[in-house]
């Protein structure tokens, strides 16, 4: 091999790999010319060939064409790095002189949202605000509100009974006949909680709903404290007229016992599935307290009486928002609850 060969051996692997535009492409060229099987390795075997005075000069010729070839790959490689990094910190980039995102906001549910509402507006007329246990005990479910277990007034309200006799309170008036034991009178309070009932669900009912139960207990209530107190609430709720009617109903703690309907604010009266095409939604049950529950808590019907309501705050929501199903309120689905 000639001296000419090596030197345009030399120029023609200086020109591949001044040409490689990628870090692949320059590892390719650096095999073809540097590596183990590569033309400059070629061009050493040849050197046995030679006559042994020429072997000397051609070695000396071939290093030096090795070295010029490794600088250019170095070089070559520089280059390449160089470029990848800044193209990658282009990329990359971040300014952290932005103010941060910060954490999404949630709001309340506009179910405990009614309920705040509500626990203002009577705590601001002299009302207590009570909690009581979800899981109830058959006495203050039912016994202690004038329901013995022969009553077939436990069969208004579908019961999930637990293991050992325990139940799921099917209404917050426990949460009642546990204020009147541990406060006595004279007595204002609420409760709002949740209840459980084992019905089956459609537009109007839900086995899982919130109710706000009041009472008081004062010497010389009437009907008409209660209706003061029912339309306070009512008119505190909606901002605005609702016609409502009251009818007689049955519930063995109370004694008389009303029915406080709404016209339904959906349709506003003419029907739809919310009120059964009636017309009217049933809200609010309410009544003066049976004098049979007073003596099972110890207070004297002689000398003290009051009222009690238990206010579906479910279906407060559902007239107050306009929503025409409550299952979407505990479905869950974000793109529901995040238009209120
Ligand atoms: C009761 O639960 C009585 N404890 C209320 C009461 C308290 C009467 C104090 C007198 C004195 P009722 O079963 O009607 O009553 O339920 C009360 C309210 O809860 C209803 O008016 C309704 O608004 C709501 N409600 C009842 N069942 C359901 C249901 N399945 N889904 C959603 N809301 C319901």
């Amino acid at each position: 091999m000639s001296e000419d060969s090596i030197r345009e051996l030399v120029a023609g692997s200086l020109e591949r790999i001044r040409a490689a535009r990628t870090l692949e492409e320059l590892e390719a060229a650096r095999v073809e010319v540097l590596g183990r099987k590569g033309a400059l390795a070629i061009a050493g075997k040849e050197m046995g060939k030679l006559p042994p005075d020429a072997r000397a000069a051609f070695g000396k010729l071939l290093n030096g064409a090795k070295q010029t070839l490794e600088q250019s790959y170095e070089a070559r490689k520089r280059s390449l790095d160089e470029g990848a990094l800044s193209r990658r910190l282009d990329g990359e980039w971040l300014d952290l002189t932005l103010p941060a995102p910060g954490p999404r906001r949630g709001h309340l549910h506009p179910i405990t949202r009614i309920q705040r509402e509500l626990e203002e507006l009577f705590r601001s007329l002299g009302f207590a605000v009570l909690d009581g246990p979800e899981v109830e005990t058959e006495y203050y479910n039912f016994d202690a509100l004038n329901i013995p277990a022969t009553h077939p007034a436990r069969d208004m309200q579908d019961t999930f009974w637990l293991e050992g006799g325990n139940l799921l309170r099917t209404h917050t008036s426990p949460v009642q006949v546990r204020g009147m034991e541990r406060l006595g009178p004279p007595l204002r309070m609420i409760a709002p909680g949740r209840v459980f009932r084992n019905e089956s669900v459609d537009a109007s009912h839900e086995h899982t709903f919130y109710q706000l139960e009041g009472m008081m207990i004062d010497r010389d209530v009437s009907v008409a404290h209660l209706l003061y107190f029912m339309k306070t609430l009512l008119a505190a709720i909606f901002h605005r007229e609702v016609t409502v009617r009251l009818r007689p109903g049955y519930f063995p703690f109370v004694e008389p016992g009303f029915e406080l309907d709404i016209q339904c604010l959906i349709c506003g009266g003419p029907g739809c599935p919310v009120c059964k095409q009636s017309g009217w939604v049933e809200l609010l049950p309410c009544g003066l307290v049976n004098p049979n529950v007073l003596r099972m808590s110890g207070i004297d019907p002689g000398e003290w009486n009051g009222f009690a309501f238990g206010l579906g705050l479910t279906r407060l929501a559902m007239m107050r928002y306009g929503i025409d199903d409550i299952r979407h309120l505990q479905g869950g689905d974000l793109r529901f609850l995040e238009q209120f």
